[in-house]
């Protein structure tokens, strides 16, 4: 799938069609097309609650033109892992022949948060599916509220800036490293700016003998506070900025890709926290005198992250 072109990539069948509820811009749809690009076996996706579940299957209709499964908000992984198990059963017995993979769509909510344990029970028991993390760093189906995933100094209709403080107070929690750590086959950060990167890894991921994590950064103009039209340009800046650095972690081997293996060889500037913060409303307290410490202290956290990766990458 990986040495596919553009033009032969939109020739493969429509798994994710259009017409769906998200809003325009969202960056979610695009991500699960080119997840669901990574393979030409029949696929059945499960989808944890959230804005892409919301959005794609209102009665009676619905935008997955595969077999499909919502799940409830904290069992998305426990659900995926319960189809390959029935699979492997009928696999087993000759009811079924054909090659079938398994992927999980949620949102950081489900992921980070709620549906953490199943999410671990699953990668520890080493079932053959992929979890996908659509990343918008905050609950955003129900109204923009902050998750573990929230960024310092975000603001949202729970981590609010005003006079008494400056959005969010804690940074995000490292959940990538948190899948590296179960020692899964396969683990992957990906932007849906650098569509070839995450089809190359999608194909990766179901290619793997065992469970793939996928955490995508998923820009989301309504909670992030930016124009639609912006979207995928908002993606390109988290990875230019090392917020969101394109890597991989395969059989335990870390490897930096794409803008990010740039960066790191010095082909390509390391960009400024500033603009990352200047691009979005949500940020937008940050860009006063009063928040210099917060923005002196993100930045020095995230080389701090950028500089231990690369680190990894050496090991
Ligand atoms: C157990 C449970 N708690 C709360 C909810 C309400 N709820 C539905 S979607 C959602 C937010 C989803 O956030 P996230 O997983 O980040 O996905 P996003 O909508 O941001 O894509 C919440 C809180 C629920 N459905 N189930
Ligand atoms: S609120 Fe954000 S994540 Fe939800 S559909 Fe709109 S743009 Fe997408
Ligand atoms: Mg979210």
């Amino acid at each position: 799938m990986t040495s596919l072109s553009l033009k032969e990539l939109n020739k493969l069948p429509v798994r994710l069609a259009s017409g769906h509820r998200l809003c325009a811009g969202c960056a979610e749809s695009i991500i699960a097309k080119q997840i669901l690009m990574g393979t030409s076996d029949e696929v059945a996706v499960s989808l944890s609650t959230g804005c892409m579940e919301v959005s794609t299957t209102v009665f009676p209709y619905t935008s997955w033109n595969v077999p499909y499964i919502h799940t409830a908000f904290g069992n998305g992984a426990a659900t995926c892992a319960g189809l390959e198990t029935a699979y492997n059963a009928l696999k087993k017995k000759g009811k079924i022949d054909e090659e079938i993979r398994f992927v999980n769509f949620a949102g950081d909510g489900a992921t980070y948060d709620i549906g953490l344990q199943a999410l671990s029970g699953a990668m520890e028991r080493g079932h053959r599916m992929m979890y996908v993390c659509m990343n918008n760093e905050a609950y955003m189906n129900t109204g923009i509220q902050r998750s573990s995933a929230t960024t310092l100094g975000a603001s949202t209709t729970t981590s609010w800036a005003g006079s008494v403080q400056m959005g969010k107070k804690e940074y995000s929690k490292d959940m990538t490293s948190i899948m590296v750590a179960h020692n899964i086959p396969y683990v992957a950060q990906v932007s849906p700016h650098n569509w070839r990167d995450t089809v190359t890894k999608a194909s990766k991921g179901f290619e793997a003998n065992g469970p793939a994590f996928i955490n995508a950064i998923s820009p989301c103009p309504r909670g992030w506070r930016f124009p639609s039209d912006r979207t995928i340009e908002i993606a390109k800046l988290a990875v230019e900025t090392c917020v969101w650095p394109l890597f991989e972690v395969v059989d335990g081997k870390y490897a930096l890709t794409a803008e990010s293996a740039r960066i790191a060889a010095g082909k390509a500037e390391k960009k400024p926290i500033t603009d990352w913060f200047a691009a979005q409303g949500r940020f937008k307290h940050l860009m006063t005198e009063r928040a210099e410490p917060i923005v002196e202290a993100y930045q020095a956290e995230v080389d701090r992250r950028w500089e231990r990766l690369i680190k990894l990458t050496e090991l």
